[in-house]
């Protein structure tokens, strides 16, 4: 009889051990600052091992009252608010009271860059300064990933909301960090560029590049030139409806990018790359008949008439509309794959276009083939694979956008077994992603010549957005990591354990995302 009660009673003990373990883990007091798996790797942070507690009565206060600063803390609040449950009411003050949130542009000038930021939490603040609204957006995607993962879920959820004390310093090494949708091949609407957006935002990715036009599609009203989404922007890769962009919906991708300080980058792909505008526009080909429709994946065979006067009315017509919505100061002339197009007449044809551009009140980014043309002032070349016209481009002053297709291409498959992507660029599993240096890569181009970083995806084999986050997750948080952090503090075996916190997050953001075997994914 005894030894019955005496194994109930250590069956009740061992149940209550493990169900304090359990609630000490759930609520988990975070002490580490440091041991935190921010990415990108922030610059600096010194921990002070306390904590700042999130509660009902939180405040998210602002030093002054700019719409665009309490715009800001309104962003942070909806992030905040469906998990914790609490109001986070935003306040305007100059003395944050104890156990708020102080969001400031005040004591920020020492900061480096435009998005550099600090945050200080103490037990009784947390304080997120920077110089400039796009600072303090980058330090709030920093303070969500202070918060257990829990926190990007739409409901609400038990247990503390605790971020450990101390300082982080943190800001950019490349100021343009980007990603690529190729809206052409196939068509994506609105509200899935709008998910690329948020998800890409949340890793300081800064610029988003829409790949506006192909062979198999036009995807952006023109309105003086309307057959080109009537009819060219019909169909798509493998055939079927097309579909596009007006320009309402164009404007509104960019204040949406706008709103979460990224910027749209568009692409309008010429000479080649161009057959739905060529079977849009008899007068546009050399022969004066338009071509048929294009629903394959075969590139280079198609060319603008690069002789003919109507065609430059052309470019500038599609320039001026575009550029007149896009808030940013790029517009990409594309430029690759021109292999209908004859040397001799595709280099003043790519100088012309530059031109155009800068009559827009633009400056042209342009795929690496641009750089055999004469590149006008603040003209930028993206680097996709050819060294040698990375090195040209170079030497005449321009900047490169690093996107090398073995490293940064996100339509390759991760290995054999992914079932959607491309592989001629060889399968770029999240190590490979991750493992280069924009500032190395390539003898002869060092990390001054550099603009920034893109991975580029591009649509032929990819079909929604379920497809779309797979390719992107996790390799775009990799070249958010390479564009943002030192490379003195980049290496694969502490990237792959913090990748590996982020799963939880990815599930929680409901991110359909790649679950390589080669990250120690945590519980
Ligand atoms: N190269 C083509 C793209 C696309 C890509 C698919 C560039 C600059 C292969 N051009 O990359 O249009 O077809 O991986």
């Amino acid at each position: 009889m005894i030894r019955r009660k005496l194994s109930v009673i250590s069956g009740f003990l061992a149940l209550s051990v493990i169900t304090l373990i359990q609630v000490s883990c759930k609520s988990g007091t975070p002490s580490d600052l440091s041991g935190e798996h921010i990415i990108p790797v922030p610059v600096s942070v010194v921990a002070t091992g306390d904590y700042f507690r999130l509660d009902e009565k939180t405040a998210i206060c602002i030093s002054d009252g700019s719409d665009e600063l309490r715009q800001l803390a309104e962003y942070l609040a909806e992030r905040l608010r469906p998990a914790t449950g609490f109001a986070f009411a935003v306040k305007t003050t100059k003395v944050p009271p104890k156990g708020s949130i102080y969001l400031t542009f005040a004591g920020a000038d020492s900061i480096p860059l435009e998005e550099g930021y600090t945050v200080t939490i103490t037990k009784k603040l947390l304080t997120l300064a920077a110089k400039s609204p796009a600072g303090i957006f980058r330090g709030i995607q920093t303070i969500r990933q202070l918060l257990p993962s829990g926190i990007e879920l739409s409901s609400v959820q038990q247990g503390e909301w605790k971020i450990a004390t101390g300082t982080i310093v943190d800001y950019p090494v490349y100021g343009y960090r980007s990603t690529m949708l190729d809206v052409a091949r196939h068509f994506f609407g609105v509200e899935d560029v709008k998910r690329v957006i948020d998800l890409a935002s949340a890793y300081k990715i800064n610029a988003l590049h829409l790949h506006l036009s192909d062979d198999q599609g036009w995807r952006i009203e023109i309105k003086s030139w309307p057959n080109l989404t009537l009819y060219g922007g019909s169909t798509k890769v493998g055939g079927g409806d097309g579909g596009y962009f007006t320009q309402e919906q164009y404007s509104e991708i960019v204040r949406y990018a706008d709103s979460r300080y990224i910027t749209i980058v568009p692409e309008i792909d010429m000479p080649g790359h161009t057959n739905a505008a060529l079977a849009s526009y008899a007068e546009l080909n050399c022969n004066g008949r338009a071509t048929k429709l294009y629903t394959g994946t075969v590139v280079g065979f198609s060319t603008l008439c690069t002789g003919k006067e109507i065609t430059y009315r052309f470019v500038d017509d599609v320039v001026r509309e575009i550029s007149a919505l896009t808030t940013g100061p790029y517009f990409h002339i594309g430029g690759d794959e021109s292999h209908a197009t004859k040397k001799e007449d595709y280099i003043p044809f790519v100088e012309r276009v530059q031109d155009i551009v800068l009559s827009h009140n633009k400056k042209s980014l342009g795929w690496d083939e641009i750089s055999l043309g004469l590149l006008r002032p603040g003209t930028v070349a993206q680097y996709w694979s050819s060294a040698e016209n990375a090195k040209r481009a170079v030497s005449q002053g321009a900047k490169l956008l690093m996107s090398p297709s073995s490293k940064a291409y996100i339509d390759m498959k991760y290995d054999s077994t992914t079932a959607i992507g491309y592989t001629w660029a060889g399968y770029i599993e999240i190590d490979k992603a991750y493992n280069w240096d924009p500032a190395t890569l390539v003898p002869g181009i060092v990390r001054d010549n550099i603009f920034g970083v893109e991975a580029p995806l591009w649509t032929e084999t990819i079909t929604n957005i379920r497809e779309i986050e797979f390719m992107i997750f996790p390799r775009l948080p990799a070249i958010a990591e390479i564009g943002w952090s030192p490379a003195r503090l980049r290496n694969w075996d502490d990237f792959k354990v913090r990748l590996g916190n982020h799963g939880k997050r990815f599930e929680a953001m409901g991110i359909n995302y790649y679950k390589s075997a080669l990250v120690p994914w945590a519980d």
